[in-house]
């Protein structure tokens, strides 16, 4: 735990008392503060009272002694609406932060020549496995390192600062609006295609949130910056105008540039210090298959070599890159059909990144949709045998489908596995695949995208193999 001693002897309201709220009312309890903390949800003020702490009626109590609100980054902080909780903070003038901010004070505590790495990921997608990736080069190569943020386990809930530690933090755009003084060493853009616009506003405030990552770097900051976006190319020439050539590294899947990280077909060049040349063959890295892995893997080496990782060191962790639960991760091959669960794509641009990974699928899909629908995933139509749609998107999804790829009304994951694992079993060719790769939030269905990736390996777990599917496949 990273004990929170900025509060120390005031009082703090903390409202969500999920893996964020816990590690943060215990976080600052253990540094003197004293909390008051609470969420809507009866099992989660349970779950809390499980865990060692006093939930406390937010909505009754008077706020004239809160010196902060710490909100979870689920919940509304301007839009749709602020929740009444932050108008409650605004009412007596009690800044409203997030417990990435409560980690950026701790930090500040922390004499400089002792004061961890801080390398921090954003963009729509990748973050989780770019993160994961740089966390992975790091601990390979020898260094102390914590991963954490949007990812895994709540940051404060993780190892204190101590010298020479990195920590590599997935920040989501729920994140950076609750933070304002965290300055990352080194700070990462991926990419930017619209998403949470219910939570920002419009695109415009999406990206603004991101591009506060940047904002809040100390003037020696490093960037890496995913120039594939037309918003995300221009931020980096608006970058590159106010800091020196070797603090902003531009990195690209499919255009080549005389410095910076680039992939091109199955390599990735490093052009940094010295003229361009292969750093990783992608071929040995088969945890990240496709062109968006690529990106993933240039944004990880010009971070890791920012670091002072040489890119020998960096290529041989990164062949040794295990993957992450729900992205991609085949889960079993059954009757010589594969099962993929990518349940992490929660839009349509995460969805197609796997969809042009293999040459025959049948797609299980829907959710809460998000805004542009299925629109960015409909290039890969002609790799799909047919689509099985879940969950509240059903008939939105199936108008957008209509005519162009055929597909079943499921309802249910567990219809959908197994209407997609008949259909393949009963006709499928070689090298099929059955992927779940919603493009949809799961809330209409689960509490998260990773309860609902679990469920698809379960439910392919208990799938019974014809006896003639093999030979209908192979
Ligand atoms: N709540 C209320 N009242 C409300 C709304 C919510 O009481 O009106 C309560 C809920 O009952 C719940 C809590 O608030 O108990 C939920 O808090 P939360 O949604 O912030 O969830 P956490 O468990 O704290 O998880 C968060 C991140 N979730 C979101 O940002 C939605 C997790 O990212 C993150 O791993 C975790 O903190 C640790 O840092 C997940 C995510 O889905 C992976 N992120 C989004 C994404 O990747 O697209 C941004």
């Amino acid at each position: 735990m990273i004990p929170i001693h900025a509060y120390e002897g005031r009082r703090v309201a903390v409202f969500g008392l999920g893996r964020t709220g816990i590690a943060t009312a215990k976080a600052l309890a253990a540094g003197g503060a004293d909390v008051s903390c609470w969420d809507d949800s009866e099992a989660a003020r349970d779950r809390a009272v499980a865990a060692g702490l006093q939930p406390d009626d937010l909505n009754r109590r008077d706020w004239g002694d809160i010196a902060a609100l710490v909100l979870s980054p689920g919940i509304p902080l301007t839009h749709p609406k602020p929740h009444r909780m932050v108008e409650l903070a605004n009412s007596v003038g009690a800044p409203v932060i997030g417990d990435i901010e409560l980690f950026a004070l701790a930090l500040r505590d922390v004499p400089e020549k002792r004061r961890p790495k801080v390398i921090g990921i954003t963009g729509t997608n990748g973050k989780s496995t770019t993160t994961a990736l740089i966390g992975h080069i790091l601990r390979e190569t020898g260094r102390k390192t914590v991963v954490g943020g949007n990812i895994g386990d709540a940051i404060l809930a993780q190892d204190p600062p101590s010298p020479g530690l990195h920590y590599v933090l997935e920040l989501s755009s729920y994140q950076i609006d609750l933070t304002h003084s965290l300055a990352c060493d080194v700070a990462v853009l991926l990419n930017i295609t619209p998403d949470h616009i219910d939570r920002h506003g419009d695109f415009d405030g999406y990206f603004r949130a991101k591009q506060r990552l940047f904002e809040m770097q100390a003037p020696s900051g490093q960037a890496v910056i995913g120039i594939d976006d037309n918003e995300t190319a221009a931020f980096f020439s608006r970058l590159r105008q106010t800091r020196r050539e070797e603090q902003v590294v531009p990195i690209s899947s499919g255009r080549v540039f005389a410095r910076g990280v680039y992939a091109l077909g199955d390599r990735v060049y490093d052009a940094l210090d010295t003229a361009s040349h292969p750093a990783v063959d992608l071929k040995r890295a088969p945890a990240l298959p496709g062109r968006h892995n690529a990106q993933n893997v240039a944004a990880a080496l010009a971070a890791v070599r920012l670091l002072g990782v040489s890119a020998r060191a960096a290529a041989e962790a990164i062949y040794t890159f295990p993957g992450l639960p729900h992205r991609q991760e085949s889960v079993a091959t059954l009757g010589g059909i594969r099962f993929v669960n990518d349940s992490k794509a929660t839009n349509a641009e995460a969805a197609i990144q796997a969809l042009t990974c293999y040459d025959s699928i049948r797609w299980i899909v829907g959710g809460r949709a998000k805004e542009g629908g299925l629109k960015a995933a409909m290039g890969a139509a002609g790799r799909i045998a047919r689509a099985y749609l879940i969950g509240e998107a059903e008939e939105r999804f199936a108008g957008e489908l209509d005519g162009q790829i055929p597909f079943t009304r499921c309802g249910t994951l567990e219809a959908a596995v197994t209407a997609a694992a008949r259909d393949a079993w009963a006709d499928g060719r070689p090298g099929e695949v059955v992927l779940l790769s919603p493009a949809a939030a799961s809330f209409d269905q689960f509490t998260s995208y990773e309860a609902r990736g679990d469920a698809f390996r379960t439910i392919v777990s208990g799938l019974t193999v014809p006896d003639d599917a093999a030979e209908h496949v192979s």
